[in-house]
């Protein structure tokens, strides 16, 4: 006997997930980078305007992602459900709910930059599945609710007898379409060629770079001072791509085109086979407000740009790159930054590992002493000489500097804001950057006093001799502090002879400035 009663919203949830497990895993199948679901988170993104989006990230950093795909969810569950509500009026009551949420998901699907035909395939299957299998499920429900509301039969099995098959049947095919739905979700990626399969192929690479190691006296080893070098797993995130594009490095390729004698085209291969060039490069984001985190340090391996744009042999008049990455991204890069002497390289290694999928597998740009948004596309496919004035890129679209030079900025780690320490000397220390200049020294001040020099952890010297000016560094210092409440504020100077201004700024258009300052009491 079977007390279990599917309620009409549950079969709605039942027959809408298995559908969106049939187009996830149809999406999987066919390699697609986005599943209907995210295509639609990417459609949220792309629809929101720049303040916005901005407003939220700062609000909530990288959980931004998390919490729109959690919104996406309730919002399609809810109307899931009720489509299994209105099943229980007739089969096709719940058309127009699969109609809306199909029309949604097929617009934002054949809308993104990568876009195909086909890209409209998974959505059609799940919409499919979730038609049939509604009125599927539905059936012997509506079977169930007749009996109990007619009569008692004369003979033959009873009207509780009756009803209750009815709910066996309704378990029962509710267990098929759930197998259903998960197993082509589970099925899809293994057999087909997404992610998975992508992941595999970057583990069995051996790449030709060395392992870092890092350098003797760039450590202060002071206790809540950020790592000098950030691994991969700790290093932010930013990107417009909801599911990171999986991109099999046999079949990637980057075009080097425009204004230019010679187009080049490259193989994964080819940028392994060329010389490779490694050295430690902070990387920030123009979105960091002062004091945030947006920005990490790591020891990148790749192909310098500079001999490959002279091998395109770039004409005269040309100012800038437009840089496009798999998915569509832009972003346009001062051809100087790319030329001069500095390390500009398409890198494939981060911290001696191939680049996580993440950061940009297959292989990505690393520009020193330029913010992210005009300098580092990831899943870079494209690069294209041109002039700025015939470019527009996608965050400059949306109102951010065409060309922001990159912020001197220094920030404090210990101690934290409100933190209570223990009388004694206080000890002080942080970060700071000034990437492809330098950092000549940090000066903090307590309590509104003098600025006082800080010892700063040296930078990392190359092979030749040189130092690094590419990185960030540490600064500590140990204050003698009386009982009762404090202010810290913390500034640098560049080797340039700079002094990072105290003008407070916001991170839009083009990047933060102010002092970074704590307050923590002693006692
Ligand atoms: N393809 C692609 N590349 C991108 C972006 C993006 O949205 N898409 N964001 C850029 C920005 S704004 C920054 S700050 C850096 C961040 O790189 P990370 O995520 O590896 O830290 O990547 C840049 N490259
Ligand atoms: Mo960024």
């Amino acid at each position: 006997m079977s007390r279990v009663r599917l309620s009409w919203g549950t079969a709605g949830l039942v027959a809408g997930l298995a559908g969106l497990g049939v187009s996830y895993g149809a999406a999987q199948y066919l390699g697609r980078r986005l599943s209907p679901f995210d295509a639609v988170a990417e459609l949220v993104i792309s629809l929101t305007p720049g303040p916005v989006s901005h407003w939220f990230i700062q609000r909530v950093g990288t959980w931004d992602r998390t919490i729109l795909g959690i919104v996406i969810a309730v919002v399609a569950l809810l109307a899931l459900l009720a489509a299994g509500r209105l099943a229980e009026r007739s089969w096709w009551a719940p058309l127009p709910v699969y109609a809306v949420l199909g029309g949604i998901a097929a617009t934002a699907a054949l809308t993104r930059e990568d876009s195909r035909i086909d890209d409209a395939l998974p959505v059609a299957l799940g919409v499919v599945t979730w038609v049939l299998a509604l009125s599927w499920l539905t059936e012997p429900m509506h079977e169930e609710r007749a009996v109990l509301r007619g009569p008692e039969p004369s003979e033959g099995p009873s009207r509780a007898a009756l009803a209750d098959a009815s709910r066996r049947t309704v378990l029962i095919r509710a267990g098929v379409i759930a197998v259903i739905g998960v197993g082509t979700a589970v099925v899809g990626p293994v057999v087909g060629h997404g992610r998975r399969r992508v992941e595999q192929a970057r583990r069995l690479l051996n790449l030709p770079v060395t392992r870092p190691v890092v350098p003797k006296r760039v450590g202060l080893r002071v206790p809540g001072v950020t790592r000098w070098q950030t691994p991969n797993s700790d290093f932010y995130l930013i990107d417009t791509a909801f599911t990171k594009p999986a991109i099999d490095p046999d079949t990637w390729r980057l075009r080097i085109h425009g204004m230019v004698e010679r187009e080049v085209v490259l193989t994964y291969q080819d940028l392994l086979d060329r010389e490779v060039t490694e050295d430690w490069i902070t990387l920030n984001c123009v979105s960091n407000p002062v004091g945030g985190d947006l920005i990490g340090n790591a020891w990148w391996s790749g192909v310098r740009i500079a001999p490959l744009l002279a091998e395109a042999g770039v004409k005269p008049g040309a100012d800038a790159v437009l840089q496009t990455s798999e998915d569509g991204w832009t972003c346009g890069t001062p051809l100087e930054a790319l030329t001069d002497d500095r390390q500009a390289m398409i890198a494939f290694a981060m911290n001696g590992e191939p680049l996580p999928i993440e950061h940009g597998f297959p292989a990505r740009v690393i520009v020193p002493g330029l913010y992210g948004y005009v300098s580092a596309c990831k899943w870079v496919v494209d690069i294209e000489v041109t002039r700025f004035d015939r470019i527009s890129a996608y965050w400059v679209g949306l109102g951010w500097a065409e060309q922001a030079p990159l912020q001197m900025s220094s920030r404090i780690d210990v101690p934290r804001d409100g933190a209570e320490v223990p009388k004694g000397p206080v000890r002080i220390g942080g970060v700071a950057w000034a990437q492809h200049t330098g950092i000549a020294r940090v000066e903090y001040a307590v309590d509104g006093g003098p600025w006082v020099p800080a010892e700063t952890g040296g930078a990392a010297v190359r092979p030749d001799g040189t130092p690094n000016r590419d990185t960030w560094v540490q600064w500590a210092a140990t204050a003698e502090l009386s009982e009762g409440d404090h202010v810290v504020r913390v500034r640098a100077v560049g080797v340039d002879g700079t002094v990072q201004t105290g003008v407070e700024r916001d991170v839009a258009p083009a990047g933060a400035t102010g002092w970074h300052t704590r307050r923590f009491t002693v006692g």
